[in-house]
């Protein structure tokens, strides 16, 4: 995918083809947000359009540009075993899917998007036979550490054939905030089909459109998510691979997720009332409708103002402002509302390959946690607010000494 441009523009939708698409968000030009500069390297980062579009035939809400996912995807600072909050979370995932579906341990899991393995070591705790799949090369030796295989690749159909002729078929593939990621989802799930055995299941989370609307979390539409996901377009691509969509579950993380669990016709009971409760709430939150997204993107440039605002009048009244958590979300944040050095001294996060580096774009350093209790700023504006409950509470000391917390999602609020 090297060769490819750098960015594309698409003229379809990426489930049903229809050229019916409505741009109603800009959110301007922004860096790729976990492209993390180092303070020596003059070159800037690169800077791509981040236009969100609505396909008024099938409701898929998407992005408008691809970014080439070799900028994004072959070189990773992103790990999920950064927060406890994701520990816990794969853990129960694995436990979950074990007892459920009574994985033996000659079945095969196969986890795409596996990034530092942190979901397959759970599994292997369990002794089933696990494979990853990640094109972030770096993160091969990572999840190594955790005494787990990730094939350094895309996954596509190409690739599922040849691991099928490899590995065999798997009774799991999971696909955890990687299926948002993808361009071409009609080759994605004829890879998945390819992959999965007769009686497997295919369990993807990502988070939901329904959340990002209700709770105008803005900052979770970046270049590294390609679609925002509702059950009724979600149902038209997985049907018309003749797979079916059996169960799917709501979900708190990552700001409001969903878990679809998808197999071959028939192997499964269906759970039409958990699958109908989502379309009937997609339909009275008029997900089929423009006017919503439109609301929506005035919402976003409303609460980009009452930031501004509120950030303006803590700094005239001299308060030191820092960042906690250099999310991707967090970095989509600083660019869209126009926050930089002028308002936040430095960021802190708990990954390693982040500390010493900027934010992409808005180049603020970012250092370890510990810098908050050492330097005792009067304001953490929470970037990561996905995971506030644990930083907040990890940090009471902070809170002790007068520190307040500023969270921007689901509401504007200081704690
Ligand atoms: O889809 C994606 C989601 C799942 O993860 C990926 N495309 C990229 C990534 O998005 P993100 O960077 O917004 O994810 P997080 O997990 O919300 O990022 C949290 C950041 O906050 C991490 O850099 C770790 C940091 N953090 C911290 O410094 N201290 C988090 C916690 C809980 C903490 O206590």
């Amino acid at each position: 995918m090297t060769k490819y441009p750098k960015i594309t523009t698409i003229q379809r939708c990426r489930i049903c083809h229809s050229s019916n698409l409505f741009k109603f968000l800009s959110l301007g030009k922004m860096p790729p947000p976990n492209l993390f500069p180092k303070p020596d390297l003059p070159k800037r980062e690169p800077f791509f359009p981040l236009d969100v579009c609505f396909c008024q035939n099938c409701n898929l809400v998407q992005l408008k540009h691809t970014v080439n996912p070799n900028l994004m995807f072959k070189d990773y600072i992103y790990v999920s075993s950064a927060t406890q909050t994701m520990i816990n979370h794969f853990e129960n995932l694995a436990r979950h899917l074990v007892k459920k579906f009574n994985l033996k341990s000659q079945h095969l899991v196969i986890d795409i998007g596996s990034n530092d393995g942190t979901l397959l070591a759970r599994f292997k705790t369990f002794s089933v036979r696990t494979l990853g799949v990640d094109p972030a090369q770096n993160l091969v030796k990572v999840a190594q550490k955790k005494g787990v295989k990730n094939l350094p690749v895309y996954f596509q159909s190409s690739t599922a054939q040849k691991i099928k002729n490899q590995y065999g078929t798997a009774q799991i593939i999971t696909a955890t905030n990687v299926v948002a990621h993808v361009h071409d989802l009609h080759d994605f799930f004829e890879g998945v089909k390819i992959l999965l055995d007769k009686k497997g299941v295919f369990v993807a989370e990502f988070p939901y459109l329904i959340d990002l609307l209700q709770k105008k979390e803005f900052d979770t539409i970046y270049h590294e998510h390609l679609s925002y996901f509702s059950v009724k377009p979600l149902l038209r691509l997985i049907e018309s691979h003749n797979l079916e969509l059996f169960n799917v579950e709501k979900l708190a993380i990552h700001g409001g997720s969903i878990r679809i669990y998808v197999s071959f016709a028939g192997q499964f009971s269906k759970n039409t009332a958990n699958i109908n409760k989502l379309l009937e709430l997609e339909k009275r939150e008029n997900l089929q409708s423009l006017l919503t997204y439109t609301k929506f993107a005035s919402f976003a440039y409303q609460k980009r103002q009452h930031l501004r605002q509120l950030l303006k009048n803590l700094k005239k009244s001299k308060k030191r402002i820092v960042g906690y958590g250099a999310a991707a979300k967090g970095n989509i944040f600083l660019n869209f509302v126009g926050i930089g050095n002028e308002t936040l001294d430095y960021v802190v996060d708990s990954t390693d390959e982040k500390q010493g580096r900027l934010t992409p774009g808005t180049h603020i350093p970012i250092s370890s946690e510990s810098l908050l209790i050492k330097d005792k700023p009067d304001f953490a504006l929470i970037l990561a607010w996905n995971f506030a409950e644990e930083i907040i509470s990890k940090n009471r000391q902070f809170q002790k000494r007068g520190g307040k917390f500023i969270l921007t999602t689901p509401k504007i609020q200081i704690i």
